[in-house]
C-alpha cells in the first residue's frame, strides 16, 4: 500500500515567530488595542480550549457533534467525496465521524499551523481507518492553500464555528479562497453558531469556573514567553460581551489600573490606562439567510442547513 503519511510544510519555519511579532507590534499601538485569536493555541491554550469545549455553558462542540452523529451519512451520500480537507483540524477528534462515514479509499488532508497537532492526530486516525491516506499541511489557511493532486470529489470542513473568528471582510476573503480550490462537484461543509439570546451567548464565553477567563488571559502569558514582554495575567479582568448590531461576541481584556508593559523583543512600551480594553477575539453568530448570502457572495449555493435539536449549532453543506 502508498504511504499512508505525509506531511508539508507550506510555512517557513520562522513565519510563526515573524507573524507573532508583526501581530503584537500592529495590535497593541493600535487604538483601540487588539490581538488576532489565533495566538490563544499554544500548548496550554490548546488544553485550555479542550477544557471550554467540556463546560456546561460551552454548549457548540456537543451541539455541533449532535448534527454529525445525525447527518455523516447524509454528508458522505451528498458529496461522495474522495477527498476530506479539514481547515484547523487541531484535535480531529469531529473528524472521525465524517472519515468512517465516507468510508475507503479516501485521502485525508488535515490543515493546520500547529505541527504537533497534525502528527499526534493522523497517527490514531490511521490506525483507525484502514484505507486512509493522510496528507497534512503546515499551514495558514487564511493565506492561500496549494493542495496535494488527490482524487475527487472534494469536500472541505471547516468546523467548530472557527469562521466565526474572522471580521465580514475576510471571512469574505476566506470564503472565496476555499472556492477557488475548488470544482464544481466538490463540497465546503461549515459550522457556524447560530444567533440566540444574549444570557446563553454571554455564559458560554464567561464560564462559571473561569476557564475561558484563563484562556482569554493565557494569550498574554504566550507574549511574555515568546517576546519577552513582562505582562502580569493577573493586572486583568476577562470581560464577554454581545454586540447585538455585529451579532458578535468580544472577548475582552480590562486593565484592572493604570499599567506600563515592556516588550523587549519588539523594543516597545505599552501604556495601558486604568479600565482601558484591549479586544482579543470576536465570534460571530449567523443565521441561515445571512449564511446563504455569504456563501452566495463567495460563488457556493446553500442546499443543506442542519441545526442540532435545541437549534443552538448549525452545519451547512454548499456546493460550487
Ligand atoms: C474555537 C473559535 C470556535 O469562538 O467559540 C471558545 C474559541 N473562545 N471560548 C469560539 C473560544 C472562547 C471558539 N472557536
Amino acid at each position: 500500500s502508498p504511504t499512508a503519511f505525509t506531511l508539508t510544510r507550506t510555512l517557513p519555519a520562522d513565519a510563526t515567530a515573524a507573524a507573532l511579532r508583526a501581530d503584537v507590534a500592529d495590535g497593541l499601538t493600535h487604538d483601540p488595542k487588539r490581538l488576532p485569536p489565533k495566538w490563544f493555541y499554544d500548548a496550554h491554550g490548546s488544553e485550555l480550549f479542550e477544557e471550554i469545549t467540556r463546560l456546561p455553558e460551552y454548549y457548540p462542540t456537543r451541539a455541533e457533534r449532535e448534527i454529525l452523529n445525525s447527518h455523516a451519512t447524509g454528508i458522505a451520500r451528498a458529496t461522495g467525496a474522495r477527498t476530506l480537507i479539514e481547515l484547523g483540524s487541531g484535535s480531529s477528534e469531529k473528524t472521525r465521524l465524517l472519515l468512517s462515514a465516507l468510508g475507503a479509499p479516501l485521502s485525508y488532508l488535515p490543515v493546520d499551523v500547529s505541527e504537533s497537532a497534525l502528527t499526534g492526530a493522523a497517527e490514531a486516525l490511521i490506525a483507525d481507518h484502514p484505507g486512509l491516506t493522510v496528507h497534512a499541511l503546515v499551514a495558514d489557511f487564511q493565506h492561500g492553500l496549494a493542495l496535494p493532486d488527490t482524487p475527487g470529489p472534494r469536500l472541505v470542513a471547516f468546523l467548530g464555528g472557527t469562521i466565526g473568528n474572522l471580521l465580514p471582510a475576510e471571512r469574505a476573503a476566506f470564503l472565496a479562497s476555499v472556492r477557488s480550490l475548488l470544482s464544481p462537484g466538490d463540497a465546503l461543509l461549515l459550522g457556524t453558531d447560530v444567533v440566540k439570546d444574549e444570557a446563553t451567548l454571554v455564559a458560554a464565553y464567561d464560564d462559571a469556573q473561569g476557564v475561558t477567563a484563563a484562556f482569554n488571559k493565557n494569550v498574554l502569558s504566550v507574549i511574555d514567553r515568546e517576546l519577552g514582554a513582562d505582562f502580569d495575567p493577573a493586572d486583568f479582568d476577562h470581560v464577554a460581551l454581545w454586540d447585538p448590531e455585529q451579532e458578535w461576541i468580544e472577548m475582552r481584556l480590562r486593565a484592572r489600573r493604570e499599567l506600563t508593559v515592556k516588550i523587549p523583543a519588539l523594543d516597545l512600551t505599552v501604556d495601558f490606562a486604568e479600565g482601558e480594553e484591549l479586544r482579543t477575539e470576536i465570534s460571530a453568530k449567523f443565521r441561515q439567510e445571512g449564511i446563504r448570502a455569504e456563501l452566495a457572495e463567495a460563488g457556493f449555493e446553500l442546499r443543506h442547513w442542519w441545526t442540532d435539536s435545541a437549534g443552538r449549532f448549525a452545519l451547512s453543506l454548499a456546493f460550487p
